[in-house]
C-alpha cells in the first residue's frame, strides 16, 4: 500500500521514511556470559567473524538501509568501542545529514549513570529533538543478523502504529531470556511480558514463543512522552522491556513485525539468521559456522556490506618451514598480517596479524588479532583473545581438566585463553 500511495504522489517513499527516521543503538551492557572475553571491552566491542566487531552488524543495517543518522549509547568499559567507532564509522558525511554520535553516559541530566535502556534513551532525548525525526528506531548492539531497517519502518507507517517491536518465533524452552508477546489477527500487540518464567506459546504451536528482538520503532513524539511519563513513575527501572513496553500495551497502537518480511537474503521457508553470541558456547558456534562452505550468514554479499575498521595489513602468507614443513589452512577464515609457517590450520577463523609456527596445529578455534601460536604448540575447540603469546609447545583443548586450571572452560567444552590467564599461570 505504501509503495501505491508513494506512487500516487501521495503517500511516502520509504526511502524517506528512513531519512526522516534516528537510529539510537545500545551498546552499553557488559555481556557477563562471554566471560573474560568482556574483561576489557563491552559485548557489542567483541572481534567476530575474522574482522568484524559485533556491533558492525547492527550498524551495517543501518547504513545498508539508508538509516545515517546514528547515536551509539556506550557505558560499560567503552574505550574499546569508541576508538572501533571514531576509526571505522566516520565515513558518514554531515553534509549529507549523516551522523555518528558517540553518547557515553555521562551523567548529563543528574548524577545519575544510564540506569535501564530507556533511560540511555531519556537521556539524549534533547538531543534527538535538536534533529526533528519523525521516527526514532532503537537498537541493541549485541546481535549478529542482517535486516532491512526500511521494511519494518514502512509497516509500522503503513499500520499507523504508535510503536512496532520486531519478532522472531524461538523455542518455547528458550523464551524465558526474551520479551514474549501475544499479537490478535492483525499483529497488533495484546500481551507481553518480560523474561517470562512459564512463557506463553504461539496459539496452536505449544512448542513456539514469539520474541522479541528488543528492535523498536518509534513515533518520535509518542517516544518523547513515553519517556517523560516513564521518568517521572517511581520504582520504574526504566527498561523497555520491563517499564515502558508492559504500560504501552493495552492503551496504544503497538504492532508486531515479523523479522521474515526483512531479513536480507534468507532462504524462503528457513528460519532467519539472528543470533545472540551472548555466551562463549554460542559465540564460538556462530564463528565455527562461517567456516562451513556454504554458512547461513553471507559475509561476501556485496548488497549488503559489512563495513569496519581494520588496520591496514600485508597479505596472509602461507610458507614452508626450514624443514620443508608445509603451512596451510583448510575449512578457514585468515586475515592480513597472518604468517602459517609450517603450521597446519582447520576449520578455524584467524583474525589479522596471527603468526601460526612450525610444527604447531590449530583445529575448530577462533584466535583473536595480534596472537603469536608457538612452535608445536597444538590448539583445539578455544577462542584465544587479542595479544596472547601461546608458548611454543602448549596443549589447549585435549584435556579439560588441566585447561580448566589455567583457563575458563565453557559447558559445551570451549576453552577460553586470555592474556591475563597466561600471564597469571604461565608467564610468571
Ligand atoms: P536483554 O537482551 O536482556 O533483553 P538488555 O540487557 O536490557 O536486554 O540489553 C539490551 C541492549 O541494551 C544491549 O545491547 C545492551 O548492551 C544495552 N544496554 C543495557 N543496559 C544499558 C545501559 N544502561 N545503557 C546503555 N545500553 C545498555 C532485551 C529486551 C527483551 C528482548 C531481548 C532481545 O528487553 O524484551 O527479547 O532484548 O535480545
Ligand atoms: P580491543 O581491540 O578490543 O580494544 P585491547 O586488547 O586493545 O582490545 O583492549 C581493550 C582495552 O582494555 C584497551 O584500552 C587496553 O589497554 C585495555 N586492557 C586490556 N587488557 C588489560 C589489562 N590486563 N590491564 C589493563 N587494561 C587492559
Amino acid at each position: 500500500q505504501i509503495l501505491n500511495e508513494a506512487s500516487a504522489g501521495q503517500g511516502r517513499f520509504v526511502s524517506q521514511i528512513t531519512r526522516d527516521t534516528i537510529a539510537f543503538v545500545l551498546a552499553g551492557g557488559r555481556g557477563s556470559r562471554l566471560m573474560q572475553l568482556t574483561d576489557w571491552r563491552s559485548k557489542p566491542a567483541v572481534p567476530f567473524g575474522g574482522k568484524f566487531r559485533i556491533l558492525d552488524f547492527t550498524l551495517s543495517n543501518c547504513v545498508n538501509s539508508g538509516i545515517r543518522r546514528i547515536g551509539v549509547a556506550t557505558q560499560y568499559k567503552a574505550q574499546s568501542l569508541i576508538r572501533h567507532l571514531q576509526r571505522g564509522w566516520s565515513f558518514l558525511d554531515g553534509r549529507f545529514r549523516e551522523a555518528i554520535d558517540l553518547l557515553p553516559a555521562q551523567q548529563q541530566i543528574n548524577e545519575d549513570w544510564y540506569l535501564g535502556t530507556a533511560n540511555a534513551v531519556f537521556q539524549n532525548m534533547d538531543l534527538m529533538r535538536r534533529n526533528a525525526p519523525k521516527y526514532v528506531i532503537i537498537l541493541s548492539g549485541d546481535h549478529i543478523y542482517k535486516m532491512d531497517y526500511g521494511k519494518m519502518l514502512a509497516q509500522h507507517v503503513q499500520r499507523g502504529a504508535d510503536m512496532s517491536i520486531a519478532c522472531i518465533d524461538v523455542p518455547l524452552k528458550e523464551a524465558t531470556g526474551f520479551g514474549v508477546m501475544h499479537v490478535d489477527d492483525h499483529s497488533r500487540v495484546v500481551d507481553f511480558v518480560e523474561k517470562p518464567a512459564n512463557p506463553p506459546c504461539i496459539p496452536g504451536q505449544p512448542d513456539r514463543a514469539l520474541a522479541s528482538m528488543g528492535i523498536y520503532v518509534f513515533n518520535a513524539e509518542f517516544l518523547y512522552e513515553q519517556l517523560i511519563r516513564d521518568a517521572d513513575t517511581p520504582g520504574s527501572s526504566h527498561d523497555f522491556g520491563k517499564d515502558i513496553i508492559p504500560h504501552c500495551v493495552k492503551r496504544y497502537q503497538i504492532f508486531a513485525h515479523n523479522f521474515v518480511g526483512s531479513c536480507v537474503a534468507c532462504n524462503p521457508g528457513e528460519r532467519p539468521y539472528w543470533r545472540d553470541v551472548g555466551t562463549i558456547d554460542a559465540y564460538w558456534e556462530a564463528n565455527m559456522e562461517l567456516t562451513k562452505v556454504t554458512p547461513e550468514l553471507d559475509l561476501y554479499d556485496q548488497d549488503w556490506p559489512i563495513w569496519t575498521y581494520q588496520e591496514q595489513q600485508p597479505p596472509a602468507k602461507f610458507v614452508f618451514d626450514s624443514e620443508g614443513r608445509r603451512g596451510m589452512a583448510i575449512d578457514s577464515l585468515v586475515s592480513g598480517g597472518d604468517i602459517i609457517s609450517g603450521a597446519t590450520v582447520h576449520r578455524s577463523l584467524l583474525f589479522s596479524n596471527v603468526h601460526v609456527h612450525s610444527y604447531a596445529t590449530v583445529e575448530d578455534s577462533v584466535i583473536l588479532p595480534k596472537v603469536d601460536i608457538g612452535q608445536g604448540a597444538r590448539i583445539r575447540k578455544a577462542v584465544i583473545d587479542k595479544n596472547c603469546k601461546i608458548p611454543a609447545g602448549m596443549i589447549i583443548g585435549y584435556d579439560p581438566a588441566e585447561d580448566g586450571k589455567r583457563f575458563y572452560v565453557s559447558e559445551g567444552g570451549v576453552t577460553l585463553v586470555t592474556p591475563d590467564m597466561l600471564n597469571q599461570h604461565v608467564h610468571r
